[in-house]
């Protein structure tokens, strides 16, 4: 029986007192209808960093809107896909002799879009109907000229934070998130009301990674809109279109790519602040490619007194790249990740000339960081700054995001000790509690030996993602160990880390290779480095249905490194 039948029938019991009347999935009295907010799926043509480009965006901004709820609230989105039909037929008819499994990790249908609530513990709603346990339901798909209505009731003990919306259409995530589709999602409540982060300005901080091609029959206008079976070299900076045996068949001006591009953007709340070309000089033997990166701005600057206290909220909403972060001078008082903030502010020092590993909060693809800093009593300018990193495919320069001046008055304002404890994840899960262990790989293979279109394989478990396979069940309260870890690349692939994710239930970080994580570390997406194996707790709880599990770089979950979970009554 679906969550929302079970709804249904106790709105329908009229014999119910008020007690019962809660809704048993969600703790909460049947929520006041919200109002409802109208994402329009749209192109849009604008300037960025002196390039014109056009760009699938929510509602024409980049990022979208960002959306406010809290626990018991409803809350009520539209998808309105105003984006043209999209030609996905070479897809269908030109890739024959492709195995299935593959034919469904090349990228495909690049205007189908719908909505992911990501790290929100909601119904599951990334199949068609939202909540099925229909082992074989496909992907909620809204394609060009239709809208689809999502509405979510977050349970009573939600915990209160900053989590993000995106779309999650297997085959066009990569593409629509990397032209900027994404939007800040705030759960308020009990974090809100500690009085010294009431007091607090606060700032939410979006960053996100925009790929570019210039068009060959509009030079000047860039975007990132492959043909069907079209894909980009990062070897030749060149992009084909394939056959299913991955031969070279046309030459196009834009396609596909699982991390490079010819020009990429990085984005602060919309202002562009660094740009990476293609470097056409190959890498060296055993060296990473490296783009060749420039600052263009030095981002969003905030302006305190000394002694004033900020209240930092941090999206890393790039499809690409791992951010580990540091504020210039000062101690960051981390409060929560993901969403989840932790029972009392956990003081990150500064370390000067600090160097990946030495940042004060690492920062994966699709997770957020929430973090107060206390202003210097000493007045300049301070740099909120990702330190370079060699973790990916691609290096990624270090990049100066926003910065902190420090002016005038001096004042004294306090930090808090204390943070209310978010219901949902306390007590923390016993190890005794944990019922069952599992093992969970992140594999690639260069070259493919299925995907010879993408040209890599990407998979879990020895799997490529199959929309209809449920290789994982678990029965709801369950309470389980993973531990995470790439397959060693034997196959080819790069040495690189993952960002894992899963849906619908927040997990606690235990360790991360031998080093044991402080308890109380929720997270729903952690980087899982090269062969280093990362241990989570998970307690499924509350919702039933099925989810996704994935690498959070998202031209890889495109490719086929996700697998379906069935949460069972
Ligand atoms: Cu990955």
């Amino acid at each position: 029986m679906s969550p929302f039948s079970r709804r249904d029938l106790l709105k329908a019991g009229t014999t119910l007192t008020a007690a019962l009347a809660l809704n048993p999935l969600t703790g909460c009295s049947d929520p006041e209808p919200s109002d409802v907010t109208e994402l329009d799926v749209k192109f849009v043509t604008m300037m960025l960093a002196g390039y014109k480009v056009r760009l699938r965006t929510y509602g024409g901004t980049i990022p979208g809107p960002t959306l406010k709820t809290k626990p018991c609230a409803q809350l009520a989105i539209r998808i309105r896909n105003e984006l043209p039909p999209y030609d996905s037929s070479a897809w269908h008819h030109g890739l024959k002799g492709l195995p299935e499994m593959a034919h469904m990790n090349v990228p495909h249908m690049l205007n189908t879009t719908n909505l992911h609530v990501h790290g929100l513990e909601v119904v599951p709603h990334l199949f068609e109907p939202v909540g099925t346990s229909d082992p074989s339901s496909q992907m909620i798909a809204i394609d060009p000229g239709q809208d689809k209505l999502y509405t979510f009731t977050l349970p009573e003990d939600h915990p209160t934070g900053l989590y993000w919306y995106h779309p999650h259409h297997h085959g066009s995530t990569a593409v629509q998130v990397q032209n900027g589709m994404a939007g800040a999602l705030i759960v308020e409540g009990a974090i809100d009301q500690v009085p010294e982060i009431a007091a607090a300005q606060q700032h939410v901080i979006a960053i996100q990674d925009i790929g570019l091609f210039e068009s060959a029959k509009e030079p000047g206008l860039w975007s990132y809109d492959p043909q069907q079976n079209a894909i980009y070299s990062t070897g030749t900076g060149k992009s084909f279109i394939k056959d299913a045996q991955g031969n070279d068949k046309e030459p196009v001006d834009s396609g596909f790519s699982t991390g490079d591009f010819p020009l990429r953007l990085f984005l602060v709340n919309g202002q562009p602040v660094f740009q990476e070309t293609h470097n056409p000089v190959p890498p060296q033997p055993n060296q990473q490619p490296k783009p060749i990166g420039s600052q263009l701005d030095d981002g969003p600057r905030y302006t305190l007194r000394p002694g004033e206290v900020v209240r930092f909220r941090m999206l890393n909403g790039c499809s690409d790249n791992l951010i580990p972060l540091v504020v210039e001078g000062h101690t960051m008082q981390l409060i929560a990740m993901d969403g989840v903030n932790f029972t009392a502010p956990r003081p990150r020092p500064y370390v000067p000339d600090a160097v990946d590993g030495q940042e004060q909060v690492l920062l994966a693809p699709g997770g957020r960081a929430e973090f107060l800093i206390k202003a210097s009593s000493t007045p300049g300018i301070y740099r909120i700054r990702q330190l370079a990193q060699s973790q990916q495919f691609l290096e990624s320069a270090g990049k100066i995001l926003a910065e902190i001046e420090i002016s005038g008055e001096p004042m004294d304002m306090a930090l808090p000790t204390s943070l209310p404890e978010p219901k949902r994840h306390y007590p923390l899960i016993r190890p005794d509690e944990v019922q069952n262990h599992r093992s969970i790989t992140f594999d690639m293979m260069y070259p493919a030996e299925m995907n010879k279109v993408v040209g890599i394989d990407f998979g879990i478990n020895g799997e490529m993602y199959d929309e209809t396979a449920v290789p994982i069940e678990v029965k709801l309260g369950a309470v389980e160990e993973w531990t995470i870890q790439d397959n060693g690349h034997a196959h080819g692939g790069s040495a690189e880390g993952h960002p894992f994710h899963i849906h619908t239930n927040s997990f606690e970080v235990i360790s991360i290779g031998d080093k044991p994580v402080e308890p109380g570390t929720l997270h729903d997406t952690v980087w899982v480095p090269h062969n280093t194996p990362v241990r989570i707790r998970i307690r499924f709880k509350e919702w039933t249905g099925k989810i996704v599990f994935h690498c959070h770089i998202i031209p890889h979950e495109d490719s086929g490194m996700m697998q379906n979970l069935m949460l069972r009554p």
